[in-house]
């Protein structure tokens, strides 16, 4: 067996944030070695390009003893429940297991505002750092999102704000996160195959809690309140409903002629801006508004700049993107949806607008998720299901009591399927409810295939 060399940190994990642990160690002069569970992690001649001389130890953890370490700084596809860490917890003079956000706080100097949630993380934290920017702070914005966290103190060392997007398993190893504001949007089932259950999973979510002097929650979803108030200073809800005061929340507003009203975002009876107004596509987004518009507002941004930011922000890729309108069939690519929270809010967000039906491609790796409750609205809305990936014979047995549904090998099958059974009116939507992982590097490169594939189908069929 092989021994971590005593005093020496361990860096357990070789993707992007194992890479940027290394490169803090090296930057405050901390000696490290670095471990990957796996035989081949990839990119292996980066990183001896990066870190010449740096111990690496590739392969299963129990060939390694890491008693002898300083601390172990685990990277967050790494669970610190696996048995070779789990053990160290009840072993005498152990070294300490931390996760990289717990790394970064020790030289964290400005404050932090983190955002987690099932879905929407991105969109809220990129909403939140672009409001910072247009209220002249010096904002540095990444975390599960773009740039590793540890990063950002190298990127932007004047940052006067952090805005983090966290996911539960950054949060899981990061004991005391003792954030400025956090914002926990919604929950449902995501990760099963990595926390065990729901309550494992929400327990790992409710850790940005600790120490947080205000908290954003959703007013409709209790799973995001904390346990207990005496964590956090101020707690703040929004909700897509009228909201009491205090709240943040959709209110329909009489208008002089216009029969209904006019929905608007409010904070209370205060009327913010039209919801029409928000720029990015479906109701969803109009909750992840009012997220954006609470949390900017604890740190005091003004209500104008933050209008203009939704009003000019229209979507990350890969979130309900249109990639293409041809002969009246729309084509949407929501790769980001890898749970079925997810998809279910594409499905409520584009099936009610459409003149025809939805044909949904899914597939790919579920995560140990319940797929039915996609059944219902896909029945309502959907012409047919297409399926592909690991998990397909899941989708498949889940759906096919209530629609159309085709089993094909792969995205590309799946694509020219969807072009022989879309009719004029209809959207086929990519919103796969799973991981990309069992046929994809990420959620990006499935979303280009989509993107590649509907172009070339189009480009086929043109005269
Ligand atoms: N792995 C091993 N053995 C190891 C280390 C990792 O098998 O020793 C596997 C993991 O199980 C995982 C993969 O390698 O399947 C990547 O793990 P990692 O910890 O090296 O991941 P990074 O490349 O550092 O990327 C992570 C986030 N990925 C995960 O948490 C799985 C990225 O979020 C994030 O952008 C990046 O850090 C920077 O902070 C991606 C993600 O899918 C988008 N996140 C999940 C989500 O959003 O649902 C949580
Ligand atoms: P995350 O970072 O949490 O994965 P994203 O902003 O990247 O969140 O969005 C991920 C997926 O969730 C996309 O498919 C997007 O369309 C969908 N989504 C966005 N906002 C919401 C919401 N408020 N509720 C449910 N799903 C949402």
């Amino acid at each position: 067996m092989h021994k971590v060399p005593e005093g020496v940190t361990l860096v357990v994990g070789l993707g992007i944030s194992g890479r940027a642990i290394c490169r803090h160690l090296d930057r405050i002069g901390c000696p490290f070695m670095v471990a990957d569970t796996r035989a081949e992690p990839p990119d292996l001649e980066s990183f001896y390009h990066e870190f010449p001389g740096v111990e690496l130890r590739c392969g299963p953890l129990e060939r390694l003893d890491m008693s002898a370490a300083r601390e172990i700084i685990l990277s967050p596809g790494i669970s610190p429940f696996v048995p070779e860490l789990a053990a160290l917890k009840h072993a005498p003079h152990s070294p300490p297991v931390i996760g990289e956000i717990a790394l970064f706080l020790r030289a964290c100097q400005a404050p932090i505002a983190a955002i987690t949630g099932s879905n929407a993380k991105s969109t809220v934290t990129t909403l939140l750092g672009e409001m910072a920017a247009e209220a002249g702070k010096k904002v540095a914005v990444g975390g599960n999102l773009g740039t590793p966290a540890l990063d950002l103190l190298h990127d932007v060392p004047d940052a006067e704000l952090f805005v983090l997007e966290l996911s539960s398993f950054q949060l899981e190893t990061t004991p005391e996160l003792c954030a400025e504001a956090v914002a926990f949007l919604n929950l449902s089932e995501d990760h099963l195959d990595r926390h065990g259950d729901m309550a494992g999973y929400r327990r790992a979510k409710q850790q940005i809690f600790a120490g947080a002097r205000y908290a954003l929650v959703n007013g409709e979803d209790a799973m995001t309140w904390p346990d207990s108030d005496d964590e956090v200073a101020q707690i703040e809800c929004f909700t897509t409903l009228p909201p009491a005061l205090g709240e943040w929340g959709i209110a329909v507003l009489a208008d002089h002629g216009v029969a209904g009203g006019t929905a608007w975002l409010m904070h209370g009876s205060r009327p913010l801006m039209p919801a029409a107004a928000v720029r990015a596509p479906g109701f969803h987004n109009q909750a992840n508004a009012l997220a954006a518009l609470a949390m900017g507002h604890h740190f005091g941004f003004p209500l104008g700049v933050m209008r203009a930011v939704l009003e000019r922000f229209s979507g990350l890729s890969h979130r309900c993107e249109l990639v293409a309108e041809e002969h009246g069939v729309r084509w949407i690519n929501d790769s980001k949806g890898t749970n079925v929270g997810a998809t279910l809010a594409a499905i409520a967000g584009i099936g009610p607008t459409l003149s025809g039906r939805l044909v949904l491609l899914a597939g790919g790796v579920g995560k140990g998720a319940d797929f039915s409750p996609l059944a219902e609205p896909l029945a309502a809305y959907a012409r047919e299901a297409i399926v592909f990936g690991r998990d397909a014979d899941q989708l498949q047995r889940v759906l096919a009591p209530h629609l159309t549904v085709t089993k094909v090998i792969d995205l590309g099958a799946a694509l020219r399927r969807a072009a022989g059974v879309a009719q004029d009116g209809d959207c086929v939507l990519l919103s796969p409810a799973c991981a990309s992982l069992d046929q994809f590097a990420n959620y990006q490169a499935r979303g280009e295939a989509f993107r590649d594939g509907v172009i070339q189908l189009h480009n086929e069929v043109a005269p």
